[in-house]
Formats: structure tokens, C-alpha cells, sequence
């Protein structure tokens, strides 16, 4: 009879399900999580926003490791291998593949929980010559302790997170996560941290809000996903995009405005939403650093900032932090 009651309940929402359920039934400020901006389409609309004009950058990111990739896999002892948080595109961390096989075989450990990106990536690299290619579908620190634990004595880990994917947690929570990074490592390790830093409060706001409408649309597939995925029906039309930059907490927040009062069904969710007219989704936070307060995290974090190297046209940094 038991057994019986369990299995005729709704099944208990997890993962994406649970976070919108949770992140919709707030009281106050509606939000959800801004990892869930990566389904197939997602990933897509984030690859255009790569080549905006407006959205410098993903192009400071590898401009940096394309002009330093010697001088910073020169600081590392030899042996290295590599594992890499969120593999994205791939497109960068070829030039720190290179620059490594130069001196040594490589292994390369991507990290990722889409599995198609995972696939690309994989395919990508591994057409590099003396380059292994051993890949983790799973979430970032899951997939570190398991590419950690296949080192062998004497090898050191280079772990690349890029593209300030940092900037999406709080600061508080980047903290914490940086700490949970060290945990994993041995001194000497390390990890390369790509930092978005603060600049004009224009240059900012258009990165965020291109007058293409990229971004835009970025955000709203948030909705189209839900539509697909938890059978709702939120009309998009009905919403607008919308970036606007937090002086305080140096930060581009991004949110989805309702245009009008309106009602949402989310069926597979077996919940309505109600939305006020100019009531908000907060969608995305995207921090912004200055090169000192990366100095500062890093030893608040167990690490020390070996190195660091800016563009000048995008002021970005990339940071070599040293696990001690
Ligand atoms: C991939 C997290 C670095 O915050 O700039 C781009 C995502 N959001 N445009 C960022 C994003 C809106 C991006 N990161």
C-alpha cells in the first residue's frame, strides 16, 4: 500500500525543474539561476555574443592567451596536466594546449555538464598533436576531484577556469568556490583565473544590452526554454530584456520585465505564475574586478597571485594563481 502511494506521486522536481519552481514562487525578487542559459539554443546565442562588437570580452580572453600562452605555461614545472572548468568553445584554451605540447605530452581534462559542448570540445583538441583528451560530464568540482585523483606523483595540475565565469557567482560564493578549488589541488598547482574588470559604465551597459538585440534574446530563451522544457506558456513578446549596472556591488545585472500584468501556466510544473506589470526576473549577475581584488581573493583563498597579464583594448586580466 505503501509502495503504491509513493509511485502514484508527481515525481519531486529536481535540477532545472526544482530551481524554476523555487526561483518563480519567491515572494519578493523573482529569480533564476543564470546557468540555465546554456541549452542548445542558448549556447548558440552566447557563441554570437562572442562576435558582437559591443562584447569585448571573450576576444581580450584569448588575445591574452594567444599573445602569453608561452610565458604562462613557463612559470608551470613540467609535467602539466590540464583540466579545464566549463570547456565552452574550445576555442581558447588551444593556445595553452599548444604552448604545453611544446614541451610535453598533454593530458586534457574538459569539464562540462553539456554533453554536446563536451563532444565538440573533445573533437576540437584532441586534433592537437601529443594532446589527450579525457573529458568529465559532470559539474565543475565533481569533475576536478575525478581529473585530480588521475594524476600521476610528480605531475602538476593547471586548472583553467576562463571567460569570468567567476563574475556569475556572488562574491561571497566565488570566494567559497575558489576555497573548494584549492581543497582539491596540492601546492604548486594551479589554476588561471580570466576576469572581466570594471571600465566605463557605457562600454558596460552595451556589452550587456547590444543594440542588435543578441542579448536580448539571450535572456528571453530563458522563457522559450521553460516553454519547451516544463510545458509553459510564457508569450516572450510580453517580457523585455533588461541590464542595468550595480555601482555598488560593481556588477551588470540582468532581468526579464514583465511589460503587463499577466498570468504564466507552467503545466509540468502543475503551477501559475502571476507577474505585476514591471515586476522582474533576475536572470544574471556578471561582476565586475579590478586587477587588485584579484590579488586580494587569491590569498583570502589559499592561493598567490604569481602573475598577471591585461589587455589594453578590453581591460580584462588573466591571472596566474599559485595553490601555496
Ligand atoms: C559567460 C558568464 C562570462 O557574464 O559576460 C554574456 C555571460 N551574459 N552576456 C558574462 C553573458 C550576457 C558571460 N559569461
Amino acid at each position: 500500500l505503501r509502495t503504491e502511494t509513493l509511485s502514484a506521486m508527481a515525481p519531486v522536481p529536481a535540477g532545472f525543474a526544482a530551481d524554476v519552481r523555487d526561483g518563480l514562487l519567491r515572494s519578493g525578487q523573482k529569480e533564476i539561476p543564470s546557468k540555465y542559459f546554456y541549452d542548445e539554443l542558448g549556447s548558440a546565442l552566447f557563441e554570437a555574443i562572442t562576435v558582437l562588437p559591443e562584447y569585448g570580452l571573450t576576444r581580450a580572453d584569448e588575445r591574452i592567451l594567444r599573445r602569453h600562452a608561452v610565458d604562462i605555461v613557463s612559470r608551470l614545472p613540467a609535467p602539466v596536466i590540464v583540466a579545464e572548468l566549463g570547456s565552452g568553445s574550445g576555442r581558447k584554451t588551444r593556445w595553452v594546449l599548444e604552448a604545453l605540447s611544446r614541451r610535453h605530452p598533454v593530458t586534457y581534462h574538459p569539464i562540462e555538464i553539456s554533453a554536446t559542448a563536451l563532444a565538440r570540445c573533445a573533437r576540437e583538441m584532441s586534433s592537437i598533436a601529443s594532446v589527450s583528451v579525457v573529458g568529465f560530464e559532470r559539474p565543475y568540482l565533481d569533475g576536478l576531484l575525478a581529473a585530480a585523483a588521475r594524476r600521476v606523483e610528480g605531475e602538476v595540475l593547471l586548472v583553467l577556469f576562463l571567460g569570468s565565469t567567476i563574475g556569475n557567482f556572488d562574491r561571497h560564493a566565488g570566494e567559497h568556490f575558489l576555497r573548494q578549488v584549492r581543497g582539491m589541488l596540492r601546492e604548486g598547482d594551479a589554476l588561471l583565473l580570466g576576469a572581466d574588470l570594471v571600465k566605463s559604465i557605457p562600454a558596460m551597459l552595451a556589452a550587456y544590452d547590444d543594440p542588435t538585440g543578441v542579448t536580448a534574446a539571450f535572456n528571453l530563451n530563458l522563457l522559450g526554454r521553460i516553454n519547451r522544457e516544463l510545458d509553459a506558456n510564457f508569450d516572450l513578446a510580453l517580457f523585455q530584456h533588461v541590464a542595468r549596472y550595480n555601482e555598488v556591488e560593481q556588477r551588470i545585472e540582468m532581468h526579464l520585465r514583465s511589460r503587463v500584468a499577466q498570468t504564466v501556466l507552467v503545466r509540468g510544473l502543475e503551477m501559475v505564475v502571476h507577474f505585476e506589470a514591471g515586476e522582474t526576473i533576475w536572470t544574471e549577475n556578471s561582476h565586475k574586478f579590478t586587477p587588485m581584488e584579484i590579488v586580494s581573493l587569491a590569498e583570502r583563498t589559499g592561493f598567490r597571485c604569481d602573475a598577471q597579464w591585461l589587455d589594453q583594448e578590453w581591460p580584462f586580466a588573466q591571472n596566474l594563481l599559485v595553490a601555496r
